[in-house]
C-alpha cells in the first residue's frame, strides 16, 4: 500500500516537470518570457518587478544588470558614439542591450512622430536625444521588441526603414511606424508575413529626458495555418 501522501507528491513532482516542458516560449507578457529575460543578471532578482515597483524605488532592479546593477547614475553609456547617421549600433534578434538617450541624436521630435503616424495628436514635444538602433530581422517572424525605462519615462518607437545607413526625415515616405508612449518603457511587436525587414528602434523621453534603458528583441519564427 503506497501512502497517500507520498503518491500526491509523486505526481506532484511529475506534474511539474511536464508543465516546464509545455512552457511556450514565445510566451509574451511582463511576468512570463520578458521576466525571464530580465533576471539573467542581476543579484538583486528574487526582488519581484511587483516589489520593486511597489517600493518607489524605480532604480531597483529594473535594467538588465549590465549597467551594474541598474545604477540612474551611471552616465558612461551616454558617451557611446554613433556609428552612423543617427544609428547608434545594430541590433539582432535574441539581443539584450543597456542604452542611454543622452548623447543621441536630435533629429527626430514630436512633429515627425505625429506625421509619420507613430504617435497620436499631442503626444510630446520629444525635443531632446533620440537614441536610435538598426535592426534587421527575417521573414515569417513575429518582432517584438520590450523598452524598460525604470529610471525615467522613455518612450519606445519601432520605425520601418530599409536603409542601414540613412535615416529618415520628415519628407521620407515610412510605410509603418508602431510606439508605446505608456509610462516605465513598453513593448512594441509586428510580424514579419512574406518578407524580411529592417527597423529603426528608437528611444526617446517627451521632453528631453536622459536616463538610461534597457531594449530587448525577441524573434519567433511565425507559425503556417
Ligand atoms: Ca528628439
Amino acid at each position: 500500500m503506497i501512502n497517500p501522501g507520498l503518491l500526491t507528491l509523486l505526481l506532484g513532482l511529475l506534474a511539474g516537470c511536464s508543465g516546464d516542458d509545455d512552457t511556450p516560449k514565445g510566451s509574451y507578457g511582463p511576468s512570463t518570457g520578458w521576466a525571464d529575460a530580465q533576471s539573467n543578471g542581476g543579484a538583486a532578482s528574487d526582488a519581484s518587478e511587483g516589489s520593486a515597483e511597489a517600493s518607489g524605488k524605480k532604480s531597483s532592479g529594473g535594467l538588465s544588470g549590465l549597467l551594474g546593477g541598474g545604477d540612474c547614475d551611471d552616465t558612461s553609456l551616454a558617451e557611446a558614439p554613433l556609428d552612423r547617421a543617427c544609428i547608434t549600433q545594430d541590433l539582432a534578434c535574441g539581443q539584450t542591450i543597456d542604452g542611454h538617450t543622452g548623447g543621441g541624436t536630435k533629429q527626430w521630435n514630436g512633429d515627425f512622430y505625429r506625421s509619420k503616424f507613430c504617435t497620436p495628436a499631442d503626444s510630446g514635444t520629444y525635443e531632446g536625444f533620440e537614441r536610435v538602433y538598426f535592426l534587421p530581422t527575417p521573414a515569417e517572424h513575429e518582432v517584438r521588441v520590450k523598452l524598460d525605462s525604470p529610471c525615467k519615462d522613455l518612450d519606445l518607437f519601432l520605425v520601418t526603414w530599409s536603409s542601414a545607413d540613412t535615416c529618415p526625415g520628415m519628407g521620407h515616405a515610412i510605410s509603418t511606424c508602431e510606439s508605446d508612449i505608456t509610462s516605465g518603457g513598453g513593448h512594441v511587436m509586428t510580424q514579419n508575413i512574406n518578407n524580411s525587414y529592417s527597423y529603426l528602434v528608437a528611444v526617446e523621453g517627451k521632453r528631453g529626458e536622459a536616463a538610461p534603458f534597457t531594449l530587448t528583441v525577441e524573434c519567433e519564427k511565425m507559425v503556417e495555418r
